[in-house]
This record gives structure tokens, sequence and C-alpha cells, in this order.
């Protein structure tokens, strides 16, 4: 972290900061850096005889994000940037694998740039998701399962906030996936049941990202 300058020197006080750059989705500096590529994740998309024909061509990165975690113990905040590539698998969108917290915290989605759909899921089914564009500000209540999906033809990429003790559980969506996904139909993002999608009530999985 910056220790501060100019105007804030010979402060001891200065508080370090962190910096984010705009135009390259850069933040500095961090604590975790994760680049995810097809095979990563392969059974998060629905149609899995399209993502073996994409595989045994190449390998995609899909997204990734990086992330400054203050410190150890309860009571921090992480902070983090993710970018989806644009792009599909089959009709789906690249999108993020999607998780739930192991503890019920929440968490902010600033969306910077780019064009996408947030999927959200309660661990007892239900379904509900937001637009995401420049300047969107939306909100994953405690509990709710989280995937972001770009629709547009550019980067999407999206600020983030939780508690850095949430711990990530991505067993769930990887046995069951989503109950929505979404699609491009005659040109245009559509929401969709999932074929894959098994209704049955979730299992909590210890998991951790
Ligand atoms: C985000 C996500 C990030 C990558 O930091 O972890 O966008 O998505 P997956 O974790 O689903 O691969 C977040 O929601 N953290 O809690
Ligand atoms: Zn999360």
């Amino acid at each position: 972290m910056n220790g501060g300058c100019g105007i804030m020197e010979g402060f001891s006080e200065a508080m370090p900061t962190l910096s984010l750059n705009l135009r390259r989705y850069l933040l500095k500096p961090t604590t975790r850096e994760n680049v995810v590529k097809l095979s990563d994740m392969r059974e998060f998309f629905a149609d899995r005889d399209a993502v073996e024909r994409v595989l045994s061509r190449r390998d995609p990165k899909i997204y990734e994000y990086r992330e400054f975690t203050p410190g150890e113990g309860p009571g921090h905040l992480s902070v983090g940037i993710t970018v989806i590539y644009p792009g599909k698998v089959g009709r789906e969108y690249y999108m993020t694998r999607g998780h739930f917290h192991l503890k019920d915290t929440a968490e902010y989605y600033y969306c910077i740039a780019g064009r996408g759909i947030l999927l959200l899921q309660s661990r007892s089914g239900e379904v509900a998701c937001a637009e995401l564009r420049a300047g969107t500000i939306a909100y994953i209540p405690p509990g709710w399962g989280h995937r972001a999906v770009n629709v547009g033809r550019g980067r999407l990429a999206f600020l983030y906030v939780y508690s850095s003790d949430s711990g990530h559980d991505y067993g769930v969506i990887k046995e069951k996936g989503f109950a929505r996904i979404v699609v491009e139909e005659r040109g245009r993002p559509k929401l969709v049941d999932n074929p894959r999608y098994a209704r049955r009530p979730p299992r909590r999985k210890e998991e951790d990202k």
C-alpha cells in the first residue's frame, strides 16, 4: 500500500491506500491474483460437449481477478476487481464459476465497464438477477449464491467488496449449477432454465477459493 506523499508528508497518521487503474483494470497492491481458463471450470458450463469442442482446439481465458485483503482475523474487508472476457461456450456467455459464501456475509459489486447479468440464487432455490452496466452497484444479500455473466461485446469489469472471512463454496454450483443460465438467442442474451440443474436442496460444502 502507498504510505502517502505530498500533502500527507510528515504525518505519521497517513493511512495506506490502494490504487486502481481503470484503463487496465489493475489493482495495486494485491494479495491474490487468479486467472481462470476454460479447463479450470469445465463443469460450470451447461453444454459439456461444447466445452470439450473448444478445449480440443484451445484453452481460452474466461476471467481473471485481483484482490487485496488487508489482514488476517475477523472484521476485515477485501476489495478486488474481476474482468470477464467476451465470448461464449456453445450458446452460454462467459461467466464466473459462481459461489456461495460459507458464512452468511453480503457483498457489493460495482460495475466499471461492459454489460453483464448478475445471477443470484438463495440456498432454498429462489432466483433473482440484476443488470450490470458501467456505474451500477449491485448488492448480494447474505446467503445468496452469485455469478456474473458477460453479455457484452467487450470486457465486463467490476469492483467487489466483501467480508474477508466469508469463505467460498463452489461445490454446490459445480454439482448442481444455477437454476437459470444466460444464453444467446437471436443475437440477444436470454435467461433460460438450466437443463442440468438438479432440483434438490443443495448441501453446504467446505471448499474455499
Ligand atoms: C468475487 C468473485 C470473483 C470470481 O470476488 O470471487 O468475481 O468469481 P468466482 O469466485 O465465482 O470464481 C466474489 O464474489 N467474492 O466473494
Ligand atoms: Zn462472493
